[in-house]
């Protein structure tokens, strides 16, 4: 029985291909119990995880170990499950891909991931695509959302993944990097990757006239090397963002302008609410934090506990 050492590429429910350090594709499955600290995940091992594997020369091999995460992230399975879900492991940046109309991406769903990726230290930029395809108005409500981010200290990338512009710049910031691109079904993931990975081919799918909402044809995660270096992790499309394993307390950190504007807050372990001298909500109020921000950040500390926090305006 030989051993090896690899990186996990693609996960189609419970089967898994590793690519080995010596750059063979092997078919496996999962060996033993892997939890992480504890929680209960859907996934016990995630593409982008480096694992030890056992090949005893049958038609699969066995993953017996995960080396330590660099990072990851991870999400809810579902809205009220305790599962969770390891979207992928050992990342160096995650971008995620939003349009705000056909599908329509809300501010929450953005904070949702950008606070995520942030408690995980992920790197994250944004990437507004179909830029193509937006009326007048809908243009200028993407601009005010660009600006609101790029404030923050989000890189924003505008793009039309299916005319081809604007992914250079995109391409640029993702080379040499394990990328995790995410985003709701149907903002056009996998047509931007078969743009930065030629043969690729990934299926596309049409929007849904009636929903508005892609038709999730990307059912596992999978992770495709970049010509000239790096790798991209494609992921079915995520629906919503339930926070895992997250204190009350720490939220607040996990938005970079309210944890700025928090040293000014009266109380060390203010949460923003009601409390008297809190700078983070005089920010707000003299419009220097946005609103959809704060709401978000309620939001969250809502799937902590349930009706405790209530947003002060
Ligand atoms: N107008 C426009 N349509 C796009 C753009 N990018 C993708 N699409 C279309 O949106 C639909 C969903 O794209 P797809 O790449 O499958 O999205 P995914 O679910 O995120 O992988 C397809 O019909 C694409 O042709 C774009 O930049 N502009
Ligand atoms: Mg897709
Ligand atoms: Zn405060």
């Amino acid at each position: 029985m030989t051993k090896l050492r690899g990186i996990v590429v693609r996960n189609t429910g419970s089967l898994y291909e590793v690519k080995t350090d010596e750059g063979q594709l092997v078919p496996c499955r999962v060996k033993g119990n892997f939890r992480l600290r504890g929680i209960r995940s859907t996934n016990p091992v995630a593409v982008g995880d480096r694992v030890v594997l056992t090949d005893s020369g049958g038609d699969v091999a066995y993953i017996v170990e995960i080396e330590e995460r660099r990072n990851y992230i991870i999400r809810k399975a579902s809205n009220l499950s305790k599962q969770s879900h390891i979207l992928a492991a050992n990342l160096d940046l995650a971008v995620l891909m939003v349009t705000l109309v056909r599908p329509e991406t809300t501010t929450t769903f953005i904070d949702r991931f950008l606070a995520s990726a942030e408690a995980y230290r992920v790197p994250v930029v944004l990437a507004f695509n179909k830029m193509d395809d937006l009326s007048a108005e809908e243009r200028a409500e993407t601009e005010a959302l660009i600006a609101l981010y790029q404030n923050i200290g989000y890189h924003c990338y505008l793009l039309s993944a299916a005319e081809g512009r604007g992914v250079d710049a995109l391409l640029a910031e993702m080379q040499g990097k394990v990328t995790l691109l995410a985003g709701h079904s149907g903002v056009g993931k996998s047509t931007l990757l078969n743009l930065l990975v030629p043969g690729a081919n990934v299926r596309t799918a049409e929007i849904s006239a009636v929903h508005g909402s892609g038709m999730h044809t990307t059912t596992f995660s999978e992770l495709f090397e970049l010509p000239g270096g790096g790798s991209v992790i494609d992921i079915p499309g995520i629906k919503g963002f339930g926070t895992f394993d997250m204190e009350a307390e720490e939220v607040s950190h996990y938005f970079r302008e309210f944890f700025e504007t928090s040293a000014e807050c009266r109380f060390s372990n203010c949460t923003h609410t009601q409390e008297p001298g809190c700078a983070v909500l005089e920010a707000i109020e003299r419009g220097e934090i946005a609103l959809s921000r704060y709401e978000s950040y309620i939001s969250m500390l809502g799937d902590k506990e349930e009706g405790k926090y209530r947003s002060a305006f």
